[in-house]
């Protein structure tokens, strides 16, 4: 008797179950499929996969800034756009002019200042100096984190072949947390005529950061290591070597 009772109960669980999942209205952790209003997991939303078979779970808007739409149809997830990596079988997540770092021609000589403006997100600032042909060579310096004396920690690359070589050993879980903080942060970015590029926080006189070892790469590009539309960037000459 006892049992019929408890399979009545989990019948009565299950069909409560199933009337859940067929309701007008998906609960809490449950997304609404378009076609079938069927209730998916919400982790399923937004992950590259149609898991509701209309695809009304990878649509847009609902999936922007969590997934990147290629143009071949594909998907990848916001973080690989212009990464310097091709993710989207057709490349479409590293297209130019989507990709175009802010960038300024540095000659030797040339102090800049360099504005910034940091949010938390971002994770860390890179300096890339590469070649005017997107072929050429670089190097790279990833700022992710400063002391409470001014100095930065930072990454370097020397010579990589190109702008996305640089990047190749670095990700964002090899970084310690950004202490950067939010808001307009400006560094000092000298290029030394002996083939040295120094970058330093304003008002700060120390010198933080070195990278060596280049001649005819005159192209300055900023960018965090992930891409991020949402951080603006201000060049000025402090020094011109005309
Ligand atoms: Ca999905
Ligand atoms: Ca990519």
């Amino acid at each position: 008797m006892a049992l019929a009772k408890q399979a009545v109960i989990f019948l009565a669980v299950v069909l409560l179950a199933a009337l859940a999942e067929s309701a007008a209205t998906c609960r809490g952790r449950y997304f609404q499929c378009k076609s079938s209003g069927k209730c998916i997991p919400q982790a399923l939303k937004c992950n590259c996969e149609d898991d509701c078979g209309d695809g009304s779970d990878e649509a847009f808007p609902l999936c922007n800034g969590i997934t990147f739409p290629c143009k071949d149809g594909g998907c990848v997830d916001v973080s690989r756009k212009c990464d310097g990596f091709m993710h989207c079988l057709d490349g479409s997540d590293e297209a130019m002019p989507m990709c175009s770092a802010p960038n300024i021609t540095m000659q030797d000589g040339d102090v800049l200042s360099v504005n910034v403006g940091f949010k938390k997100h971002h994770g860390s600032v890179g300096f890339t100096l590469c070649g005017s042909d997107p072929t050429d060579a670089c190097v790279m310096a990833l700022v992710h984190d400063v002391s409470s004396s001014g100095s930065l920690y930072y990454t370097f690359s020397e010579k990589c072949a190109s702008d996305a070589d640089c990047y190749e050993d670095v990700s964002p879980s090899n970084l310690s947390p950004s202490n950067l903080g939010s808001g307009n942060v400006t560094f000092i970015v000298e290029r030394r005529e002996s083939s040295t590029l120094v970058v330093s926080l304003e008002n700060y006189s120390i010198e933080v950061m070195g990278v060596w070892d280049f001649d005819g790469e005159t192209q300055l590009r900023v960018k965090p290591l992930n891409w991020f539309e949402d951080m603006p960037v201000y060049f000025s000459h402090i020094k011109h070597n005309d």
